[in-house]
C-alpha cells in the first residue's frame, strides 16, 4: 500500500471531526505463535503492517497534526525477532512526517491532553463482562487524569469512509474472491464420499497459501448433511456420506480484505430430486435479490424481500403453511457489508451507494431431511446497479454437475 492511498483517507477522517478532536489508533500487538494480522482500522489509515505502533491525529484550526509511534530497533532483540520498521521507511510508506519512538508516546500525549475534547480510538466492544481492550487499557490514564475528555469508538467516524471502497480496495477484494473461487473448484474436482470435512478445508487452504495469500478471512465452514443446517458449524470434523449435500461458506483474505462465498453441492455428483428442488428455490431467491441491488436501495429492503420470497418457496416445498413460519427454515440475514471485516462496518439500515460491497446469501435449512443450502455471492454496488464480483464461481445446477462429473 502506498502513501497516495492512505494520506487522503486520513485527511478525510480528520476533516470530518470537530475542532480539538483526536484519533488514537493502536496497531495489533506482536503475535508470538500465530501469524500477525494487523488491526483493520490502523491498516486502513496508515498502510503499515507494523505491530505495536500507534497513530495519533489531532484536528486543530492551525492545521491537522499527525504522529506515528514505532518500536525501536534494539540490536539485541533484532537477533531474536528480526529487524523492525525503520523511521524513514515508516515515513515513506505512511506519508506521516512525524515518526517517533513508542517510549515517547505518553509524554507527547500529556502535551496534547489539555487541548483535546474527544478521542476516537479502536476501543472495541464495551460490554461489562468482556475483558478490557488494549486501547482502553492504554487510554486508562487519560480517563483518570482528564475525565473531561470523551473517549469514543473510532468506528462511528471511520465507517462512513470504509464502507465506500475505492478501486484499489476492490482490486484486493477481487483477488481474495478469485482465489477463493479457485479453491472451491479444487474442492468440487476432488471431493468424494468418505472424505472428512477437514480434508476439503485443507485443500482450500492449500490453494489460498499457494496463491500467495496467508489467511482465511474467517473460520471456514465445510458442512455435510445435517451439519449444514447448523448456521455456524465450524468443527468440520465429520465424514461425508454419499448422498450428502456439502455446504461451504469460506473466504480467503488478501491485504486484510476478506471474501465471503457459499456454495452447496452433492458429493456424489448429482442432486437428488428433493435436493434439486430446495437448491433451485434458494438460487431463484438469490438471483432475485441480486437484481434489486442499486444505489438508493436500503439493505433492510433486501432482507424483507428475501424473507417473503423464501416464505413462498417454503410453502411450495410443502414445508410450511403460512409465511409467518419462515423462520423455522430460514433464520439469518440475507446481506451484510463486506470488506476488511467479513461482517464489515456499515450497519443494517444503510442505504446503498456506489462503492459498497455486500453479500447476498439466502438459505434454506431442513434438519429433518439433512438438507442445508446456502448460496452466497459478493456484490459491488455501482452507479448502474450492481456487479457480482464472484460471478465466475459456478452455482447453476448443470455447471456444478458438469464439474463433479469430470472427477471420474
Ligand atoms: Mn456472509
Amino acid at each position: 500500500m502506498k502513501q497516495e492511498i492512505v494520506i487522503p483517507r486520513r485527511e478525510k477522517l480528520l476533516n470530518s471531526l470537530k475542532e480539538l478532536d483526536a484519533v488514537i489508533l493502536f496497531a495489533e500487538r506482536e503475535a508470538k505463535l500465530e501469524k500477525f494480522k494487523q488491526d483493520n482500522n490502523f491498516l486502513y489509515l496508515t498502510g503499515l503492517n507494523a505491530p505495536n505502533a500507534i497513530y495519533f491525529g489531532f484536528k486543530s484550526g492551525n492545521g491537522n497534526r499527525e504522529y506515528l509511534f514505532i518500536q525501536r530497533n534494539d540490536p539485541e532483540r533484532v537477533v531474536w525477532e528480526g529487524k523492525k520498521l525503520e523511521v524513514e521507511e515508516a515515513r515513506e510508506r505512511s506519508g506521516i512526517n512525524n515518526v517517533i519512538y513508542l517510549d515517547e508516546f505518553e509524554a507527547m500525549l500529556s502535551m496534547f491532553c489539555p487541548m483535546i475534547n474527544r478521542i476516537y480510538s479502536n476501543i472495541g466492544q464495551q460490554e461489562l463482562n468482556a475483558p478490557i481492550s488494549y486501547a482502553m487499557f492504554r487510554l486508562q490514564p487519560v480517563r483518570e487524569r482528564y475525565p473531561q475528555i470523551a473517549i469514543q469508538c473510532v468506528t462511528e467516524v471511520i465507517s462512513p469512509l470504509r464502507k465506500v471502497k475505492d478501486d484499489w480496495e476492490i482490486m484486493q477484494l477481487q483477488r481474495a474472491i478469485d482465489v477463493t473461487g479457485k479453491g472451491i473448484i479444487d474442492i468440487l474436482e476432488t471431493a468424494g464420499a468418505g472424505m472428512m470435512e477437514y480434508e476439503l478445508e485443507a485443500l482450500l487452504f492449500y490453494r489460498i497459501q499457494r496463491s500467495g495469500l496467508k489467511h482465511w478471512g474467517f473460520a471456514p465452514i465445510i458442512a455435510s448433511g445435517v451439519n449444514a443446517t447448523t448456521l455456524h458449524y465450524e468443527k468440520n470434523e465429520c465424514q461425508i456420506a454419499s448422498n450428502d449435500l456439502v455446504l461451504m461458506d469460506v473466504g480467503a483474505s488478501y491485504m486484510n480484505y476478506s471474501a465471503d462465498i457459499s456454495r452447496t453441492f452433492p458429493v456424489n455428483g448429482t442432486f437428488t430430486e428433493r435436493q434439486n428442488q430446495v437448491y433451485s428455490a434458494v438460487l431463484r431467491v438469490q438471483k432475485e435479490i441480486i437484481e434489486m441491488i442499486a444505489p438508493g436501495v436500503k439493505l433492510s429492503e433486501l432482507q424483507v424481500k428475501a424473507r417473503d420470497l423464501i416464505a413462498g418457496e417454503l410453502i411450495e416445498l410443502g414445508l410450511i403453511k403460512h409465511a409467518a413460519e419462515v423462520t423455522k427454515y430460514y433464520m439469518h440475514g440475507v446481506s451484510h457489508f463486506l470488506g476488511m471485516d467479513t461482517h464489515d462496518v456499515g450497519g443494517r439500515e444503510a442505504i446503498l451507494e456506489p462503492g459498497n460491497v455486500i453479500t447476498v446469501e439466502p438459505g434454506i435449512y431442513i434438519p429433518e431431511e439433512s438438507i442445508g443450502v446456502r448460496i452466497e455471492d459478493d456484490v459491488l454496488v455501482i452507479e448502474e446497479g450492481y456487479c457480482v464480483l464472484s460471478q465466475n464461481i459456478p452455482k447453476e445446477i448443470d455447471e456444478l454437475e458438469e464439474i463433479l462429473k469430470g472427477r471420474q
